[in-house]
């Protein structure tokens, strides 16, 4: 497999005006057709004409209506080459090409999903549908003409606007699109099938009428009134806080079950992975609720940062990911709580960004290279956090005017254009004539940095001093790393734990004037020190207010301190995070005691300052349930020299009990008094008292004791929506046995007709981590309702198979125990899994490989057995290039 280069970029030699695609649509192949206007960059170019091409039968070539005879070209596995081209102004390209929609299990290019057929584009999708120059670069007008079955595919949709439709001989019909807008291919989107649509209108603050559509097998209309509302709340967020209006008189959402990613961007024809879109109280839990807000938001946001301004080359992805995601994420802030919303996405960025940056996949921002560009998908929902928080932290340095200027110049600037990070950079730059110092190193540079923090107060002087130091641990081909621009919120607490309001900080020979309770430091050099001046008493700092700079942090503080902060932080998502340092120095602490035999114990001032929080009446109730949860295993196991995932395990249920324990009387008041019989509402203070209430029930739960086991069968039997049954459920799965049992095998027979539910009941216990779990997910791999063993089933009914790998497999790789099981079971279950299910669909099959990427991280044995299944797995047969690039980078 070849590696591409950011560093070998070339413009085009040609670029493409307008393209007209027509599809015939048939059960055992489709023939596509495409009419290119071709013009070359350097007038009288005579460089060649390489277009990519993936899977394809070429059918024909003809250059200005002129039919090329084979040695006119040059065909071979991945590309058309056509060596001798007019050398005119511009000149039109035919190709015919047939393909095999319903063969393509990839979900890549064109296929059919539950008998209707649908595109994924992105990346390097196109390729697999025509020849074409499938990079973003190359943005044309397109017209699409769609011809198929009328009864089969009533509905035939496209990008842009609907120009005619008709009906043709032999009960066929047509339907011609046309999108008014430039795009790059990868956004080309098409739909046909029988689907019907939730309609409703927009309108826009500048009086244009939109009509939004959602589209979905009949029976599921019901189910995206959810999606409905979160699609017009995005409109209107993004006019009110951006400026950003709809462009064009249609906006159509399509879902269907089996997607790679969650969903997906397409010019006015969003397609979405059917988990994004179907929601109603009883099938959809508060999370779903909220995963469907913020990917609606995400996907319609992309119509400007993504769209109309898209990125020049793959390597420039976090363009629009970083700043889409950042943009969605402040959308959720909004309808929601920030405090809470920010704690979640920190939780996300500690959970998956931050173990990849420390890796043998770590990547900049900005690649420097790949192999297979859908690699750099690293989550069916979630990636690019890290840009997300690149992007972020230009919103703290500016203020959200400053940054709203800059988005307005970048609009100005690029409109319809591709581009590159640095012209964001430069766009937050001019607008603002800012000083960025080393900024740019976040796009360059892999690796989380590590920034030391030292503090110390002189009662002389009245000064209080923080020093900071920054180092970026080596990552693959980037051994030293520069320093970076750090942006620190700080505020500083008096012994009342209220902020201090500081008057001045002096650093590098400069004194600063500041007048507020919080300020931000340019922390830019490995080594600097800021002093603030007229400080009557030895403060507590609170760092990195809000999550300022996506690093590790590592502070002096001392536990008292930590517990100070927890009680007093008027930063909120410092208290969280007073609350995590504490719980994570503990659990490492108590990890060592396990590891050598000695007692558990736990710290009675942690669990009085967790009970201080669960009894505090002030706090928002969702907030109360973050802080009260301990950090995963994940987060533990990173932070160890040799990852132990037996002894984190021990300990987590260790500390989850003795806090259930000490804790029962104010959990038990907590379950009771947070009941609510009403109908389900989707809001805040709803979800908020669900949320804390269903932790609660988990943490008594877990103690085995039948009263609460009763109490949990008893929310679950009288729950009125999904989010209170399933968390009982969960509840009751922690503690195997026949109880268990019974309420699982219940709730299969409730929702086995509805597969988005029964895919929660495989996640559950895939993910579980009762003992030798991997037998049981074994027995799940055999059940009715999963079929990956049968390739013929997978093929002809992928419904019940992509979804579910994600939550069967992934959901198993995610509960270390069982993965990591010194036996080796569950390495050899990936192992085969992997080797499987890359014939079906590698882009998948490289995600879940890419569960062994840290294999170097624990002890000897676990290292061999590991290491055994990624050799067996690069001896396979016909590997992608997908799993290729995993599993040799995570053995280098
Ligand atoms: N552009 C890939 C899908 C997404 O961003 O949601
Ligand atoms: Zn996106």
């Amino acid at each position: 497999p070849k590696e591409i280069f950011l560093k070998d970029y070339t413009k085009p030699d040609y670029y493409f005006e307008t393209v007209d695609l027509s599809f015939s649509l048939g059960e055992e192949k489709t023939i596509v057709s495409s009419l290119i206007k071709v013009s070359p960059r350097v007038k009288g170019s005579s460089a060649p004409l390489v277009l990519n091409g993936h899977d394809l039968k070429l059918l024909s070539v003809k250059v200005e209506g002129k039919l090329l005879k084979e040695g006119d070209y040059k065909l071979d596995s991945r590309h058309l080459t056509l060596p001798s081209l007019p050398a005119k102004e511009s000149f039109v390209l035919e190709i015919d090409t047939e393909i095999y929609p319903h063969k393509n299990t990839s979900l890549d290019g064109l296929y059919k999903s539950s008998g209707n057929f649908c595109t994924q584009c992105e990346a390097e999708g196109f390729r697999k549908i025509t020849f074409y120059q499938d990079r973003p670069d190359i943005m044309a007008k397109y017209t699409c003409r769609v011809e198929a079955d009328k009864s089969l595919y009533p509905v035939l949709l496209s990008n842009g606007n609907l120009i005619s439709q008709g009906d043709i001989e032999g009960g066929r019909h047509f339907a011609l699109w046309e999108d008014p807008f430039k795009k790059p291919c990868y956004l080309f989107a098409l739909v046909a099938g029988q689907l019907a649509s939730r309609d409703d209108t927009f309108t826009t603050r500048s009086g244009r009428e939109v009509s939004l559509k959602i589209w979905t097998p009949a029976e599921d209309l019901p189910k995206t009134a959810h999606a409905m509302y979160s699609l017009k709340a995005a409109m209107k967020w993004d006019e009110d806080v951006f400026g950003l209006e709809y462009d064009l008189d249609l906006f159509n959402i399509v879902a269907v079950p089996d997607f790679n990613m969650g969903a997906m961007e397409n010019k006015s024809l969003n397609i979405f992975n059917s988990k994004l879109v179907l929601a109603s109280p009883e099938t959809a839990t508060d999370a779903d609720y909220a995963a469907i807000l913020g990917v609606i938001g995400h996907e319609y946001f992309h119509n400007w940062t993504g769209n109309r301004v898209t990125c020049r080359d793959w390597f420039q992805l976090s363009l629009k990911e970083g700043l889409t995601v950042f943009r969605d994420q402040e959308f959720s802030s909004d309808m929601g709580s920030r405090t809470v919303k920010r704690i979640a996405d920190v939780s996300k960025l500690r959970i998956y960004q931050f173990p990849q940056d420390a890796g043998p996949m770590a990547h900049p921002v900005r690649p420097h290279s790949y192999i297979k560009m859908d690699n750099f998908y690293t989550g069916n929902i979630v990636f690019q956090s890290n840009g997300a928080e690149v992007v972020r932290m230009y919103k703290t340095l500016l203020g959200s005017e400053g940054f709203r200027k800059g988005i307005d110049l970048y609009f100005q600037r690029h409109d319809e254009q591709a581009v590159t990070c640095e012209d964001f950079f430069a766009a937050m730059r001019d607008a603002n004539n800012a000083d960025f110092a080393n900024f740019l190193q976040w796009y360059s540079q892999a690796g989380t940095p590590v920034v030391k923090v030292a503090s110390s107060y002189n009662a002389e002087a009245r000064t209080f001093s923080l020093k900071f130091s920054q180092e970026i641990p080596p990552t693959p081909g980037q051994p030293t790393k520069e320093a970076t621009f750090i942006p620190v919120v700080v505020g500083l607490l008096d012994s009342n734990g209220k902020d201090i309001t500081l008057s001045s900080v002096y650093h590098d020979g400069t004194l600063q004037t500041i007048s507020s309770s919080s300020t931000i430091l340019r922390v830019t050099k490995k080594e600097e020190e800021f002093v603030f001046s007229d400080i009557a008493e030895r403060p507590v700092p609170s760092l990195f207010r809000g999550f300022s700079a996506p690093v590790r942090v590592e502070t002096d503080l001392s536990d008292d301190d930590l517990f100070f902060l927890l009680a007093h932080d008027s930063d909120e998502f410092n208290r969280w995070e007073a609350g995590q340092v504490l719980a994570r120095k503990l659990m490492l602490n108590l990890v060592s005691d396990f590891q050598q035999n000695r007692p558990l114990a736990l710290n009675p001032k942690f669990i009085q300052g967790l009970g201080s929080v669960l009894s505090d009446s002030t706090l928002d109730k969702e907030f109360i349930a973050k802080a009260i949860t301990l950090p995963g295993e994940g987060e533990i196991m990173d932070m160890m020299a040799v990852a132990d995932p037996d002894a984190v395990h021990a300990v987590r249920k260790f500390v989850r009990k003795q806090l259930a324990s000490e804790l029962k009387t104010e959990l038990l008041k907590i379950v009771e008094n947070n009941r609510s019989t009403e109908a389900y509402v989707f809001d805040h203070p709803n979800m908020a008292r669900r949320a804390l209430k269903n932790t609660a029930l988990a943490y008594l739960t877990s103690l085995e004791d039948p009263s609460y086991v009763e109490l949990a069968l008893s929310e679950y039997k009288s729950a009125t929506n999904l989010t209170d049954q399933f968390a009982a459920l969960a509840a009751l799965a922690q503690n195997p046995g026949k109880t268990r049992d019974d309420v699982l095998a219940d709730f299969y027979n409730k929702w086995q007709g509805d597969y988005l539910v029964v895919n929660k009941w495989f996640l559950l216990q895939s993910s579980s981590d009762i003992p030798g779990n991997v037998e049981n997910v074994k027995k799940l791999l055999d059940h009715p309702a999963f079929d990956l063993r049968n390739p013929n089933k997978a093929i002809l009914c992928l419904q019940t198979t992509i979804i579910q790998v994600y939550s069967l497999i992934g959901g198993f790789c995610g509960s270390p125990v069982n993965f990591h099981a010194k036996d080796g079971s569950g390495y050899k279950f990936l192992g085969d899994i992997v080797v499987q299910l890359d014939k079906i669909n590698p882009q998948v099959a490289s995600r879940m490989v890419s569960a062994f990427s840290r294999w170097k991280r624990y002890d000897e044995t676990r290292q061999a057995l590991a290491k055994a299944q990624l050799e067996m797995i690069m001896s396979a047969n016909g590997l992608s290039e997908n799993v290729f690039e995993i599993a040799s980078k995570s053995l280098a």
